[in-house]
Order: C-alpha cells, then structure tokens, then sequence
C-alpha cells in the first residue's frame, strides 16, 4: 500500500535479533541512532508488559543509507540484536544441534499457531510463532521512526493515547489545541498511556485482574495527525485512497482488529445533517466547525487532524491457557505457554502511531516528491494548501 516508500523486516523473536530495510527516502534527512532509540523505548513501555521488554533494552544501529547523520538517498538499514539471544542459542540455533530441542504442539487459540503449522507442514510450533511474534513490530517502529522525522520537518506531528483497556472506557475528548507532540508527552507519563487519572487506575486495576486471574486484556487507543496540508492521497482510484492505504497498514498489526476513522462507527446511527463537518471561511482559509470525518475526505487529507481509532485483541497467549488439541496425538490438552504481556494496548498505540508515520511520509512524497529533503521542503512551499 505504499506508493514510494518500501520496507521489509526479518528477524525472530528470539533469534539474533532483527533486520529492517526502509528504501526510498530522500536525501539530506538528519537521522540519528538515538533519534530512532527514543521510539524503541516507548514502545517498551507500558503497565501489564511481561519478561522480555526487563531484558531487553531496544537500540537500532544504523547500518546503511546515512553518512555524517544525514541520509542519503539509499536504502537506510536497521540492525536490532536480541538480548535474549543469549538464551536460546541452542533452540534458535541455525545450524542443526545435536541435543533434543522439544517441541511446541499445543497451538494457542488466536495466534498464529495452527494455521501456521498447517500451512507449512510444521510438526513444532516454534516455527511459527518466532515470526508471529509481536517481537518484529519492534522494527517496524524503528524504521518507522525515519519517517516520522520527515514528517516532523515538514510540519506534521503524530501522537496517541489509550481510551479503553477492558471495560475501562476514558471518553473525555482530547483538550483543544493540544498538539501531538504534547498529547505523547502526557500520555507518556501514564503506565497506560492514558491522560485520564481516573481512568488510568481502572485502566491498570484492570490489567492487574487480568494478571491475577492468568488472563489477558485488549483495549482501544486514538492516533491523531496534524499538519498535513490538503490532497494526501486522491479520489480518483480504490488504491490511491489515504484512508484505504491507512487501514491496510493499519491492519498489518498483530491483534489489530477494527478501524474506525473519525466518528466511524457511531455516525452509522446519526443523520447525514448530524455527521458531516460544515464549512466556513475565516477570511483567509477554510475552517470546519467540527472534524467528525476524522481529516479525511474522499480519501484525500483535508487539513483537519487525522483522527483514527484502533481496537486491539487480548494477546492470546494465556498463562491460564484455553483448550487445544496436541497436533502430535491428537490429544485435548490445553493450550502451549509462554512467556507473555497481560496487556499490551499502550505499546501497540506507539506502534500504530508508527504505521501511519509510514503512510503520512509515502503519501507526503507521492504528492510533492524530491530526491533530497531541500527539493521536497520548495515542493510544499511552492504548492502545498493548508
Ligand atoms: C514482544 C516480545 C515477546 C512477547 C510479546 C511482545 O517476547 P517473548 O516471547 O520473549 O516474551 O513479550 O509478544 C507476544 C506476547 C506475542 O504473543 O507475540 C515485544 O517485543 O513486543
């Protein structure tokens, strides 16, 4: 779904570590190392993480496509190593070893488990939930992190914050004008990323219930854009839609299950009169009085915030497991354990914030292009309309 932007991550949950690739960038971006290290961290955090993110201490070495900490123009490649590595040399190890390495064969209801061993005629799980595992969205958010300082330089910042987490619901809006550079700075702060004090505490109760009762809890989180000028994206085709192109990556996420854009679901049940944003004019641009269509119309940016919502699934991996059957035997037996995240929602709102990052940044140089920052930034002053 992406026009000039192309990335690829590889890598193992518990294998050396992680690969990414982010090709068609522009020249001349300053990029760092501990740029990209600032996003890793956030998506470690969160109230209701398990294990691994104790161990680990996610940092990106460049490897490619930066010189002097600018880049330039070429495939900018990430390198992430795995702590935990150091574990599992044995049971990850790429050459055959000669002790027995048991294997997985109760597949989790909800993970990839046992479509996966069915589909590759793999008699050990393990072979499937390495790569299913949320472990490769760590890239993601690294390469991810690229586009979002393109974004920052030309004037468009990305930001999110947790509205529910099991039943407990925030449904205060976000504060006027609070940007979403500020709106991460609070949500940051709170184990739940949520900005609601009230809520955050059930929020967390919540996740501690979970925790107790070896169960897992899923939530929903908003991811707000702002500064995009209009046009990202176009009507004309199914494909060239901002809000499809969104969705697709959007979708790509583990344990994303719904959408909504705007006021999305809840404006099925209102009238048109009721749902969409008039227009005015403020003497010098057009102005909305409100932004139910969530930045987006006709599949094209309209200057108004992009507002979408995500709705995460518990993370199926139980520690009080549901029931399976043993791929060896046959068997009813419960389902395989391991080592997991009561509630992972927060980190999976900096995650999406990275998703469209990727979507912002691709669309962004559809419509302007230029093969150095400088040629993209005379692009947007020569033609860009706010
Ligand atoms: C994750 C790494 C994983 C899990 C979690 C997210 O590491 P490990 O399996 O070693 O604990 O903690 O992934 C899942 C729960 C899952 O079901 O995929 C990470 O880096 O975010």
């Amino acid at each position: 779904m992406l026009k000039k932007l192309t990335f690829l991550t590889a890598g193992e949950s518990h294998g050396q570590g992680l690969l990414g690739i982010l090709d068609g960038m522009p020249a001349g971006l300053e990029i760092s190392e501990d740029y990209i290290g600032v996003q890793l961290a956030r998506r470690q955090l969160g109230y209701g993480r398990g294990g691994r993110m104790k161990i680990e201490t996610d940092t990106a070495e460049i490897w490619s496509g930066v010189r002097h900490g600018k880049t330039l123009g070429s495939p900018i490649s990430l390198l992430i190593h795995n702590k935990d590595w150091e574990n599992w040399t044995k049971k990850m190890s790429v050459e055959t070893v000669e002790e027995h390495v048991k294997k997985i064969t109760l597949p989790r209801p909800g993970h990839a488990d046992l479509a996966g061993v069915q589909k590759y005629d793999f008699d050990d799980i393990r072979n499937v939930l390495e790569r299913s595992s949320a472990r490769e969205t760590t890239m993601r958010v690294g390469l991810a992190s690229i586009c979002r300082k393109l974004l920052l330089e030309t004037g468009v910042e990305v930001g999110s914050r947790v509205i529910q987490i099991y039943d407990a619901k925030d449904e205060s809006p976000i504060p006027d004008n609070l940007s979403p550079a500020k709106l991460n700075e609070l949500s940051d702060k709170s184990p739940v990323r949520c900005i609601n004090k009230e809520m955050e505490e059930k929020m967390m109760s919540a996740i501690d219930k979970a925790k107790n009762d070896g169960d897992s809890v899923g939530g929903v989180f908003e991811v707000i854009a702002t500064g995009l000028p209009y046009g990202l994206g176009a009507h004309t085709q199914w494909d060239k839609k901002l809000h499809s192109r969104i969705t697709a990556m959007m979708m790509s996420v583990n344990a994303f299950k719904g959408i909504e854009i705007g006021n999305g679901f809840s404006g099925a049940g209102k009238l048109g009169s009721e749902v969409h944003d008039e227009i005015g004019w403020d003497g010098e641009k057009y102005m909305r009085y409100s932004n139910n269509a969530g930045g987006i119309e006709g599949g094209m940016s309209n200057v108004q915030p992009i507002v979408l919502r995500m709705a995460m699934k518990p993370i199926p991996t139980l520690i009080k497991p549901l029931r399976s059957v043993d791929i060896a035997t046959k068997e009813s037996k419960n389902a395989h354990k391991e080592r997991t995240d009561v509630c992972a929602v927060p980190a999976a709102a900096v995650i999406a914030e990275s998703m469209l990052c990727f979507v912002l940044a691709d669309a962004l140089l559809e419509k302007f292009g230029g093969d150095s920052m400088d040629q993209l930034k005379a692009h947007m002053a020569a033609s860009a309309k706010y």
